[in-house]
């Protein structure tokens, strides 16, 4: 049956056959068979010698490998004449900040959010401060007292831009670099941290370069902390006197308490948080005071939420990616760290203009709550403020590039 099947073997037995009884046939016989043999051989492979079968990797790998032209090759294969050398593919980010659109400070990698103008209430509900003083809120009634009666309309007649992150590790060093400016932690030689006691107080040697955030290795991403007021408003000044950028009237500085409420609420109105008023609705968004451990003897915070968000203390900025940003594109603007503000802090919730007192050492206005405060420090509402020296590692600041103030 093999034979039968292989074309190479069955024409070789008969060719063998048919000499042994007709001999003049022999030959020619012979021939045919050679010739026979010869076509199929080159016809018909051999059944028990397959040959190898081909894999389509083998076939497409170099189709894979292949790069894809850059752009510029591509726009150059079009039938449209080619453009000129000065009109890009992609239109640049745009060199100087320009109202309605982001911006980014290039050398700084900041980037900026346009705030556009528009209203939106300030201060908190009497239905939001019940909840402060719920067992989830786990506030006091005087926790919220600095917040008003009920909201009042605020109105941004021009807009400004806001950092989309706090500032960052990177960026500060940039500005220590140009400038050697020391902190106030520095030239205190202390911040107020955690300590090994197991409890927040000033411990020595501690700055932005290390704020004592157990266990945690500082990145360049992560939010420079253990920043006072003061250290804040000197690299706003520092941004300003690089130059040149600014439009006529704006500077960089700290934004005002209402600017940030304004920018933090995202275009909603009265709500807790930026993401809407169920604090749980928060998971996934923020680095809250969450139940994560804090690396030092199995300690959590007290003040926790019930979840763990992946940071005990400071996060990577942005680490929430579109979900941790608010409808202005603003990241990390509840927890992470505390964020200075230009007022000098006031109880009185009522004012919209910037607060500027006459106490040099006196009380600043922080917001937005940190990695270490319960739920209802985490509201948009919460004013919180210490002096304008004191540097914790729960504390940084952002920028923002707003219309100069006068008074
Ligand atoms: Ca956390
Ligand atoms: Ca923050």
């Amino acid at each position: 049956m093999e034979d039968e099947r292989n074309p190479w073997e069955y024409p070789q037995s008969h060719a063998r056959t048919v000499a042994s009884h007709v001999v003049t046939a022999c030959v020619s016989a012979a021939l045919a068979s050679i010739a026979t043999t010869l076509w199929l051989r080159r016809e018909t492979p051999p059944v028990d010698q397959p040959a190898p079968a081909l894999e389509v990797h083998e076939i497409q790998e170099p189709v894979v490998l292949t790069p894809d032209p850059p752009e510029d090759v591509l726009t150059a294969q079009e039938d449209d004449p080619p453009a000129p050398e000065t009109q890009p593919v992609t239109p640049p980010a745009p060199s100087r900040p320009v109202p309605g659109q982001a911006w980014e400070i290039p050398d700084l990698g900041m980037a900026l959010s346009w705030i556009p103008p528009g209203e939106a209430p300030l201060g908190s509900t009497a239905e939001e401060r019940a909840w402060v003083t719920s067992d989830e809120g786990r506030g006091t009634r005087e926790f919220c007292a600095n917040e008003g009666q009920s909201p009042r309309p605020y109105i941004v007649s021009r807009g400004f831009w806001m950092a989309q992150t706090e500032v960052t590790v990177a960026q500060w060093r940039s500005f220590v670099t140009d400038t050697e400016y020391r902190t106030d932690a520095e030239k205190m030689g202390k911040a107020f941290c955690w300590s090994v006691a197991g409890e927040w107080s000033w411990v020595d040697g501690k700055n932005w370069r290390d704020p004592n955030w157990q266990g945690t290795q500082i990145a360049d991403n992560h939010p420079v902390s253990c920043i006072s007021w003061n250290d804040g408003m000197a690299f706003c000044t520092w941004l300003n006197d690089r130059g040149g950028k600014s439009p006529e009237d704006y500077e960089f500085r700290l934004p005002g308490e209402a600017e940030w409420e304004y920018a933090c609420r995202g275009g909603r109105g009265n709500v807790k948080f930026w993401w809407g008023d169920r604090l749980a609705d928060g998971q996934g968004r923020a680095n809250l005071c969450s139940a994560d451990m804090i690396g030092f003897r199995d300690h959590r915070w007290n003040e926790r939420v019930w979840w763990r968000d992946g940071y005990a203390w400071g996060a990577p900025v942005d680490s929430f990616g579109p979900l941790g940003r608010n409808g202005f594109g603003l990241a990390d603007m509840l927890g992470n760290v505390w964020e200075w503000c230009y007022d000098h802090y006031t109880p009185d919730a009522t004012k919209t203009e910037i607060h500027i007192g006459d106490e040099p050492d006196g009380p600043r206005v922080l917001r937005g709550g940190a990695f270490n405060v319960m739920a209802a420090s985490t509201r948009c509402a919460k004013r919180a403020h210490n002096r304008a020296s004191h540097a914790l590692a729960c504390y940084g600041f952002r920028v923002c590039l707003a219309p100069k103030v006068t008074h």
